[in-house]
């Protein structure tokens, strides 16, 4: 099910609270989708899990009747509490589920994605069961800070090898999307340069348009 609608994502858009700056995240969602953002994630690292239900109610609010799936990083129960289409967990997070509890713990969600730093993880993930992975970080990127980047390298295997949609992910910009393309990717995840960007609509609509 998460597979149809995923096929046709394009631009994984986020409502980030390391860079909501006093913004509504249900405003930043309107804005993200506006740009043609049509998958979402709400990552919200210090938050306690009421706290992150109820932005992730907010921007549910605003994504779905706009027919956009919404993702929870990380936390399992507040996207099963919020209703939310799915859940991200990185690969620690992901590996720390036995494998025996994987089906049980993630039985209501729609969407599982998963973070892959290697071709190994990647196909890995796939195996899992994921029904999207994130690549990356391509490059090195201040969201996530100390991690050293994949490179396009991984994203041209990854385009080779792995049948599940996977989006690029990590420092990517205006600047250097063309070679993510290039690489092989066909869909991208980004958070800073376009929630950093003076108008987020906008900057998300640059990003669109190389899409496709
Ligand atoms: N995950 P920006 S890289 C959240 O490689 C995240 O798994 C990554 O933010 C991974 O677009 C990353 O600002 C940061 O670089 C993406």
């Amino acid at each position: 099910m998460g597979n149809t609608r995923l096929a046709s994502c394009r631009l994984y858009g986020f409502i980030d609270t390391a860079y909501l700056a006093g913004r509504r995240p249900s405003d930043l969602a309107r804005q993200l989708i506006a740009g043609g953002a049509d998958i979402l994630q709400v990552r919200a690292k210090e938050l306690h899990t009421p706290q992150r239900v109820e932005m992730v109610l907010a921007v549910i609010g605003v994504a779905m009747p706009r027919n956009v799936p919404v993702i929870v990083n990380d936390d399992i129960t507040a996207a099963f509490e919020s209703g939310a289409d799915g859940v991200h967990l990185g690969q620690e997070d992901w590996v720390a589920i036995p494998q025996e509890q994987r089906n049980d713990r993630l039985a209501n969600m729609r969407i599982v994605g998963i973070s892959t730093h290697s071709l190994e993880q990647a196909l890995q993930a796939e195996r899992d069961g994921a029904n999207y992975i994130g690549v990356g970080p391509v490059f090195p990127t201040g969201t996530k800070p100390g991690v050293p980047p994949v490179g396009l390298e991984l994203v041209q295997q990854a385009a080779g090898r792995v049948a599940v949609p996977f989006f690029a992910i990590g420092g990517i910009t205006l600047d250097n999307i063309d070679s993510v393309l290039t690489a092989g990717a066909s869909r991208v995840a980004v958070v800073s340069a376009i929630l950093q960007a003076p108008d987020v609509a906008k900057a998300a609509r640059a990003f669109t348009s190389k899409l496709k």
